[in-house]
């Protein structure tokens, strides 16, 4: 695997449009990453073998995104230290409250970073944050898009 800071893994295809979003964000911030599908309860030795290739590259955050019965994040949380971010997606007949309650409710000692159902974006900015913490352009850049935030909407006053 080539270098990079954050991996984001999706359960399904199907998640792909929403995590877009998170793409996105690392994209706009010049945050190496890649993006793989991997679930699981369908792929469970291929989910553990991504955290470890992707440690091997570098990675520093990871962002797991699933949907339904979501155990991504917790999975991908045992198999390593460095801080999992999850993303509940919203699919099937729960609409996502059963992913934001599989993915918030870790057992106590296998912490994991939880936005709200489809916080994609969210997502993509925390992995950031937490990369910025020892990289001072992140953290400039940062700055600016909260600068960003806060005149578009004085700009709509
Ligand atoms: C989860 O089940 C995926 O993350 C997805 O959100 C949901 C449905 O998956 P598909 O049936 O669309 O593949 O594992």
């Amino acid at each position: 695997m080539e270098a990079i800071k954050v991996l984001i893994l999706m359960g399904s295809k199907s998640d792909r449009p929403t995590m877009e979003k998170a793409e996105a964000v690392l994209r706009d911030f010049g945050v190496p990453h890649k993006t793989m599908i991997r679930s699981a309860h369908r792929t469970p030795e291929a989910t553990v073998e991504a955290v470890r290739a992707a440690e091997e590259a570098g990675c520093q955050v990871f962002i797991c995104a699933a949907g339904m019965a979501a155990h991504l994040a917790g999975v991908v949380c045992s198999k390593t230290v460095r801080p999992v971010i999850g993303v509940p997606i919203a699919s099937g007949p729960l609409n996502g409250e059963d992913a934001l309650l599989s993915t918030v409710m870790m057992p106590p000692g296998l912490p994991v970073a939880t936005v709200g159902i489809n916080g994609a974006k969210n997502a993509g900015l925390l992995a950031v944050q937490m990369l910025a913490q020892t990289d001072q352009t992140l953290a400039e850049k940062l700055k600016a898009d909260r600068r960003k935030q806060a005149e578009a909407i004085l700009a709509e006053d």
